[in-house]
């Protein structure tokens, strides 16, 4: 028997914590933190002390399977199925001009460090725009708002060493993100313990008692959908009650009586009502948040998920910028990146410059390209609109569309429109079940991988680059090799930023990361040689006065701002649940969460996992579940204004009263129905994408439903 112990990073989720893996026989048999890491210092949870049963579970795919003309699938070997996937493309190339085929990049393509580069490479190459990924339905309206608002070049305050962060809608000590500001998403229950222990105050706006705000100095358990309404209150007080950066707001910023005037209406009083918190609570947090001097507010999915998220964005950097809450002359930036391309940390504004509204354009709703990709909201229209243009072929990458997009039944109607749904996916998901192929990935401990889309979210200038752990599973292909391999059939080069990936010899992982960082502060090839992770304390940078002085300023009040802001005074949902569309009141909001022991749809497949959870449960206080007449456990129908799910209830004194907590990504195809209990369903089936949506980005209401729920008898199930 061979035994041998590595050090590599989990991949399960993009927290990356550094590990050290037991392998006995090129298997995989225990899993640990590593102690001796200078960030994680040894922490690991539930999904990744899993990766020995994901490695042997026969749920898992070893190779690649293909769907037959009786609907069955059966193996095929890689290189004939890629043989079969490029010709196929080729001539739907041919056919219908590259539009027509399109990448979707699911949470699993971002966890391997070249799939996102080489998929957009391999587009721009054949000249396709559909590319699509999971973060247009996820926070595109943060990078929206900001793109709009002009950004600071010496960067915002990091979390270590601020005197106050302040969270609204995202829960990192369950989901391990955060994006930058908050706590960082490595061990965060303990980041933030050491900053408060320190004397960092913490606010959690969250309509949930969630893991975080346990943790926090003052948590305002507020309504659904009501983040404009608090931060526009925030704003008020701090102009109000002068907590804010005259000085800078004078050098650095544009129409600030002008937003000083719109949030006028939004008294403490009226907010609170609003949001349904005490007055005092939200004065207190206002003070709190407006007298520290370092620290910013940061949001997550919740506000994205829910209506006017680019507002909600838009008003989180006006708080923190009229607050003065960036880094100025003289003062470090914590972590430039190691794997960047150094740029200019100067004291001042880069101007606003709108991710949207320049083409290409979608064929629906309006809509084009934002942050640099077609907007996944359109997706599905895309490939059922008829026409030129149409979408004719898809591949996934690690992402499961009928699961996880908005509108189930769309989605499903869709992926079987196609003529060719390539899925790149460990198991036969929802989603794989659809498809013409299903590619067997190679594993994460089989490959080498840096941590890339981690790079500048660590406070310290971190990085880890691994070798692969376990012998490669030969009939396996990593994600980002599917566009080597049509690239390599095609004899259609793929330019990288470090130049020409070579089509006829298959590059190793190295060569293609090496392409991918050609300008990194620090060399790949010396990052490599660490063999663990290792902070490059040599990577300083210092903000500085800027040579020339440019003047741009930030937008406190670009696009529609000002309407969007005295529309929200006009809204209703906070009295009662109102469909917008046609009025119709319902009795709950049902908003968005993450659970512990998954990661959207993987880890529902593990036994290890679940023993945590068989079901996404509809999470509901108590006293509600007593004035609906039912108990937890009982199976109910669940009833949005665009369709309706079982779910099985669970009451839960953390949940805010008129409120259902329920994960998303969960179930099977929807008829493959009365399996709640041991599938979950999911929550996209109450959603549908043509009504209400984000006129830029597309996403409908995907937190904050209202909905209706009713006891059903368990034989309907
Ligand atoms: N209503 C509602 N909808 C939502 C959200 C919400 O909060 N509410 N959240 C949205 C967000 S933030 C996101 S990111 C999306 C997620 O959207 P997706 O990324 O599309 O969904 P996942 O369930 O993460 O899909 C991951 C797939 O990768 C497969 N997989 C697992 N391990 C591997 C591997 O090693 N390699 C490969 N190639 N595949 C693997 C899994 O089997 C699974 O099918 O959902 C969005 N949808
Ligand atoms: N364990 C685990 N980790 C994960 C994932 C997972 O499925 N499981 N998913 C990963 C993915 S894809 C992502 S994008 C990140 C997301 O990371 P987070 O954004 O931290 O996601 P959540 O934990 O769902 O936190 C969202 C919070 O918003 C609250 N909320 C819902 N609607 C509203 C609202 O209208 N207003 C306010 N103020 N709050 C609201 C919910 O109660 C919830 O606590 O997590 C990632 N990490
Ligand atoms: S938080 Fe858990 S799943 Fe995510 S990288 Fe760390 S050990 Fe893996
Ligand atoms: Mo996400």
């Amino acid at each position: 028997m061979t035994q041998s112990t590595h050090k590599t990073f989990c991949r399960f989720c993009h927290a990356y914590c550094a590990i050290e893996v037991d392998v006995e026989n090129d298997q995989p048999v225990a899993v640990r933190g590593d102690t001796s890491d200078p960030i994680y210092g040894g922490y690991t949870c539930i999904k990744g002390r899993q990766l020995p049963e994901q490695f042997a579970t026969p749920k898992r795919l070893r190779e690649t399977l293909k769907r037959g003309p009786g609907g069955d699938f059966a193996p095929i070997d890689v290189d004939q199925a890629m043989d079969e996937i490029s010709d196929q493309i080729q001539r739907i190339i041919a056919e219908h001009g590259p539009r027509s085929v399109a990448t979707y990049v699911g949470s699993y393509g971002y966890q391997n460090s070249a799939a996102l580069h080489v998929a957009k490479a391999w587009h721009k190459r054949v000249g396709s725009p559909s590319y699509y990924t999971s973060v247009t339905i996820d926070q595109p309206h943060r990078k929206i708002a900001q793109s709009q608002f002009g950004t600071w070049a010496g960067g915002t305050h990091a979390f270590t060493g601020a005197d106050v962060c302040m969270m609204i809608g995202n829960n990192p000590v369950v989901s391990q993100y955060t994006p930058f500001g908050g706590p960082p998403p490595f061990s965060p229950y303990a980041r933030i313990r050491d900053e408060m222990k320190r004397g960092m105050k913490v606010i959690v706006a969250d309509p949930r008692r969630t893991e975080v705000a346990n943790r926090a100095s003052l948590h305002l358990q507020v309504n659904p959908a009501e983040d404009p309404t608090l931060l526009s209150a925030f704003i008020r007080y701090v102009l109000t009650e002068n907590l804010y950066d005259a000085q800078f707001c004078a050098e650095h910023v544009e129409d600030l009586e002008g937003l000083r005037a719109l949030v006028e209406p939004f008294t403490p009083s009226y907010a609170a009502t609003r949001c349904a918190i005490s007055e005092d609570d939200l004065i207190k947090a206002a003070q709190m948040f407006g007298e520290a001097k370092r620290g910013v507010a940061v949001t997550g999915t919740g506000p994205n998920m829910s209506p006017r998220g680019i507002l909600t964005e838009h008003l989180i950097c006006c708080l923190n910028t009229i607050c003065g809450r960036v880094n100025k002359v003289g003062e470090r930036v914590p972590n430039p990146g190691v794997l960047q391309t150094p740029r200019a940390r100067e004291a001042e504004v880069i101007a606003a410059d709108p991710a949207y509204g320049k083409g290409p354009w979608s064929r629906v709703r309006g809509l084009g390209e934002i942050i640099g990709e077609m907007p996944t909201a359109a997706l599905n229209d895309e490939i059922l609109l008829e026409g030129e243009g149409q979408i004719k072929a898809l591949i996934c990458l690690g992402g499961n569309p009928v699961v996880a997009f908005p509108d189930q039944d769309k989605t499903v109607r869709a992926m079987k429109a196609l003529d060719l749904l390539v899925c790149v996916d460990l198991y036969q998901s929802a989603t794989a079940k659809l498809a013409d192929y299903i590619v067997a990935p190679t594993l994460s401990l089989e490959r080498d991988d840096v941590t890339m889309l981690t790079d500048t979210w660590y406070d310290q200038p971190y990085c880890h680059y691994t070798k692969a752990v376990l012998p490669r599973n030969p009939q396996s292909r990593e994600e980002w090799e599917i566009y080597w391999e049509l690239s390599h059939r095609s004899g259609l080069a793929l330019e990288l930023p470090g130049g020409r990936l070579d089509t006829q010899v298959r590059p190793t992982k190295f060569d293609v990361l090496e392409l991918l960082t050609p300008n990194a502060s620090v060399p790949l090839s010396e990052i490599a040689t660490k063999g663990h992770g290792h902070i490059f304390s040599d990577v300083q940078v210092t903000v500085s006065e800027p040579e020339i002085k440019k003047a741009h300023r930030f937008q406190l009040l670009p696009a529609d701002i000002s309407e969007q802001l005295q529309a929200v005074i006009g809204e209703t949902y906070w009295q009662q649940p109102t469909n917008e569309d046609d009025g119709t009141v319902y009795s709950h909001l049902l908003i968005s969460r993450r659970l512990k022991h998954v990661f959207n749809s993987s880890g529902q497949q593990l036994e290890g996992l679940r023993k945590k959870g068989t079901t996404n449960p509809a999470y509901i206080h108590p006293d509600d579940l007593a004035a609906l007449k039912l108990s937890s456990g009982d199976l109910v129908e669940i009833e949005s204004a665009a369709g309706t799910l079982l779910g099985i209830v669970e009451a839960a004194e953390d949940i805010k009263p008129g409120v259902i907590s329920m994960a998303h990504a969960w179930g099977d195809l929807p008829d493959n129905g009365g399996e709640v209990r041991t599938q979950g369903s999911s929550t996209n089936r109450l959603v549908d994408d043509d009504r209400t949506y984000n006129p830029i980005t597309g996403m409908p209401r995907m937190s904050a439903i209202p909905v209706n729920l009713r006891a059903v008898a368990e034989a309907v199930a």
